[in-house]
């Protein structure tokens, strides 16, 4: 099949749509047809046919049919309608002599070979991708094979394990229930089939948006291609050009959706375990918290707090004042979130309404024979919700108004790969049929084979749509294992059961930024790993680290040792609690990144070479380099070890420019060792020197990137407390000095209706060493809790004891490490200048 074949001239075939406009004589059997049309082009040829159209000038959408059949649908669980319907006109050709064509956007051009070959380059002529070999048809599949150089870079998939780079590495995807996961292991629980490809700090993207099992080689099986194939369904797939990787990031959010704006509290820590059994249990953990004031928002209920492991029912021996418990707990300003997995227990005549009224209302998924398909997981035998119909999703969201009402607060969806026990495809048989109901779908029965990689998405969905029926002022909180490209849209996500290894601690990393760059911005590891029991250090190290990332929830497997913060006495639990303070901290400067995330997708947890592409004189990304690294928001570094349990020193790489220690806010002296003067080229600075960390229990090395503005509260025990004190602003100078805070009432949509607190800020600092602080006007009608800001200036080495705000000379308090002034918060601009 890869061969390519020898065509001399061109024919025209009739197109059923399309503006045919091109057609030459051919003098050979087999004849190609091309059809101009007004969005891009389609290439016929031996009864295959290729569409490649433009959605934007950036992102093209390819598609294609075999064996005469039909293009696929052109609607997608991944791609959100507003994106799929869109196009741009394109100017076709140029046409080669060779038999090419092609059409050309405002920033891309498009070649497709004779043989069906697509090449695309910017507008500049560089190659951005080629299709190594014509696709490949398979019986039911296909595989499209691409040309990889040596210094291709691959990141996204999801949550598959392994490195950040992808690239020397094949992958399946199949949503797997995969309990003790290790490093290699794959499949595991999410189908995310979307890539960056990153080369020379130029970056691509690429969604294969097909649900059933797919593959990914990147130079595994030919280092010089790069394959993605499916054993069945559409050949649809998006690519774009960034070339900024962040771009990328943010045009994968225009096709698939983003993170919404998260509850407040649900970025608090949050303790889990399977299971607290007992409402006893649960009240010692949660008055233990408080006790010790450990700052805390959020407890779950694992499968063990239900009659039976029937979902949506609550064992009331154990949990005799269910709802006096949940409002006891939230009047310690604690949420509770609660599991509620989708295999209903199958009762006949038992007076269990979700199965009664599932069954009345014909939502169970069936086998070929039309009689409800039931397999065996926690309850015993059970049915599952047919999620691909909107009727039975809609239904399925209905099954929590009892828990809404009782006041939980979020809900946890495990076991949605499907997990079936007891076969040993650890699933639904391949024949099993779903209803596809769905707006924008045709109405069709679809294998489970299509539907297995979305079934667990369409269940999260159901929940959060299901919530905001229930309470459509109150932000869900929906927590799911697995899901397809999109489902951030619906839930928050967790790397499933990982291990109580440090070196499960040390792919936190990798995982949670993989994740982040797939879309799921909300993500978090269980610290201190969910299967074995962690020894001290360990659950210490990982409770500092999981601080600094999205979700932080310790959880822990049954038959495992506590997990609590306290449970290896009072030094580790001062350390652990340090950590987690810091967390609250920084709550105003991660919600604000949580905010800029359901604006624009990117991330919270951040690879390094998002934020500097550029950062190696190769254009490889830095973070191959340094592993342990990775970014909690825009600005600030968390340098962990790569390998957690060493004892030797290890090497911190920080990307080129200006940086200072977040811990004590002492500008690094790596400027003055490059010899740097120009504070406006910080920016094409050669690489740092290396820093040399000598890996202690209690410390974490943070860095704060110059040119950054934090906003910092005082702190507080819950996300619910209201903080007593100035907003702190800590300002490091540096190049392009800016940030912002935003602020809501954490918990409603008000905000869309501009009941918000947005403010930029930013510096400049003279030749002269004066550093000057800009607080914008504030815009939106939110009155957030501060009454004044405290500027907390680093890097001046106490110097500055004079600050000029509007016009009037103060003296500021000078420590060694910043100069600090507290000002009135003002509805209009205000500036300081430190001098
Ligand atoms: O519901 C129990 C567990 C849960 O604690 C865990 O987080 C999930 O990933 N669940 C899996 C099922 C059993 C795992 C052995």
């Amino acid at each position: 099949m890869k061969s390519a074949f020898a065509i001399l001239a061109v024919v025209l075939l009739p197109f059923v749509s399309g503006v045919p406009r091109y057609a030459a004589a051919s003098n050979i059997a087999e004849s190609v047809g091309i059809s101009v049309l007004p969005d891009g082009v389609m290439v016929s040829h031996g009864g295959n046919t290729l569409r490649v159209t433009a959605l934007r000038d950036d992102v093209l959408r390819v598609t294609a049919s075999h064996a005469r059949g039909q293009f696929p649908e052109k609607a997608s669980w991944a791609v959100v309608p507003a994106a799929l319907s869109e196009s741009v006109k394109v100017v076709a050709g140029p046409n080669s002599p060779n038999g090419a064509v092609g059409f050309r956007t405002n920033s891309l051009q498009v070649s497709i070979s004779v043989d069906m070959r697509i090449t695309i380059r910017d507008l500049a002529g560089n190659i951005l991708q080629e299709d190594a070999a014509p696709i490949e048809w398979h019986k039911h599949g296909f595989t499209v094979a691409k040309q990889k150089h040596q210094d291709d870079h691959f990141f996204g998939l999801g949550d598959k394990p392994g490195p950040l780079d992808r690239a020397g590495e094949a992958f399946t995807m199949w949503n797997t229930d995969m309990f003790g996961w290790q490093e290699s292991t794959d499949p595991i629980y999410k189908t995310i089939p979307f890539f960056i490809n990153f080369r020379a700090g130029h970056a691509t993207g690429l969604l294969l948006d097909n649900t059933f099992r797919t593959n990914f080689d990147f130079g595994r099986s030919d280092p010089n291609e790069y394959t993605f194939g499916a054993v069945d369904g559409p050949l649809t797939y998006y690519f774009w050009s960034g070339p900024e990787p962040k771009k990328v990031v943010e045009t994968y959010a225009w096709l698939t959706g983003t993170t919404p704006l998260p509850p407040m509290w649900s970025l608090g820590f949050q303790q889990s375990r399977y299971s607290y059994e007992t409402e006893t249990r649960l009240m010692t953990i949660a008055n233990r918290l408080r006790a010790d004031k450990i700052p805390s928002d959020a407890l779950y209920l694992d499968i063990d707090f239900q009659e039976k492991n029937r979902p949506f029912t609550v064992d009331t021996k154990a949990f005799p004042r269910f709802k006096d418990m949940v409002s006891d707990l939230a009047k310690d300003h604690f949420h509770l979130i609660v599991i509620t997995d989708l295999h209903i227990a199958k009762l006949p005549d038992a007076g269990y309404a979700p199965y009664d009224s599932g069954i009345a209302g014909d939502h169970f998924v069936k086998n070929p024979d039309g009689s409800v398909f039931s397999g065996v997981v926690w309850p015993g035998p059970a049915v599952f919700p047919d999620f691909t119909q909107k009727v039975s999703r809609d239904w399925w969201g209905t099954l929590y108004k009892g828990f809404t009402d009782e006041g939980v607060a979020g809900f946890w969806n495990d076991m949605n790969e499907p997990a079936v026990f007891e076969v040993p495809t650890k699933t639904m048989p391949d024949n099993v049929q779903h209803r596809i109901d769905e707006p924008g779908f045709a109405r069709r029965t679809a294998t489970h084979l299509e539907i297995h990689n979305v079934f667990g998405m369409e269940n999260s969905r159901g929940t959060y749509e299901g919530l905001l029926k229930l309470q459509p002022d109150v932000r869900p909180f929906v927590l799911t294992r697995a899901s397809y490209a999109g489902g951030q849209r619906y839930a928050a996500t967790w790397t499933g059961d990982n291990s109580a290894t440090w070196n499960h601690l040390r792919q936190t990393v990798p995982q949670i930024e993989n994740l982040g760059l797939s879309g799921f911005a909300m993500t978090g590891a269980d610290v201190g790993g969910f299967a074995g029991s962690p020894p001290p250090d360990l659950l210490t190290k990982w409770i500092e680290i999981g601080a600094f990332q999205p979700i932080d929830r310790d959880h822990s497997a049954k038959g495992t040792r506590d997990h609590e913060v306290w449970v290896d006495g009072p030094e580790h639990e001062a350390i652990r609690k340090h950590f987690i303070e810091e967390r609250y901290r920084l709550m105003p400067y991660l919600y604000t990144s949580a905010e800029e995330t359901s604006r624009t997708g990117l991330p919270i947890m951040r690879p390094l070479f998002l934020e500097f592409p550029d950062a190696t004189t190769d254009g490889h990304p830095l973070d191959n380099d340094a592993t342990g690294e990775f970014l909690f928001g825009d600005r600030i570094l968390v340098a962990a070890s790569p390998s957690p349990e060493e004892v030797a020193p290890y090497e911190v790489q920080l990307p080129p420019g200006q940086w200072y220690d977040y811990w004590t806010g002492e500008r690094l002296a790596m400027l003055t060792a490059v010899g740097a003067r120009d504070l406006e080229q910080r920016d094409a600075l050669p690489p740092n020197k290396p820093i040399y960390i000598t890996p202690k229990l209690a410390e974490l090395p943070v860095y704060v990137r110059g040119g950054s503005i934090i906003p910092v509260a005082p702190l507080t025990q819950s996300t619910m407390e209201k903080p007593d004190g100035p907003l702190t602003l800590r300002v490091y100078p540096g190049a392009k000095c800016e940030g912002s805070v935003y602020q809501d009432d954490g918990t409603s949509f008000a905000y869309r209706e501009g009941k918000f607190f947005r403010q930029h800020f930013s510096c400049t600092e003279a030749k002269n060493g004066a550093v000057t602080v800009k607080l914008e006007a504030p815009t939106g009608s939110f009155t957030p809790w501060w009454n004044s800001l405290r500027i907390e200036v680093y890097g001046l080495a106490g110097k500055q004891h004079i600050a000029v705000a509007n016009g009037k000379s103060v003296k500021v308090e000078a420590t060694t490490a910043a100069s600090i002034l507290i000002v009135p918060a003002a509805s209009t601009a205000t500036e300081v200048t430190f001098r």
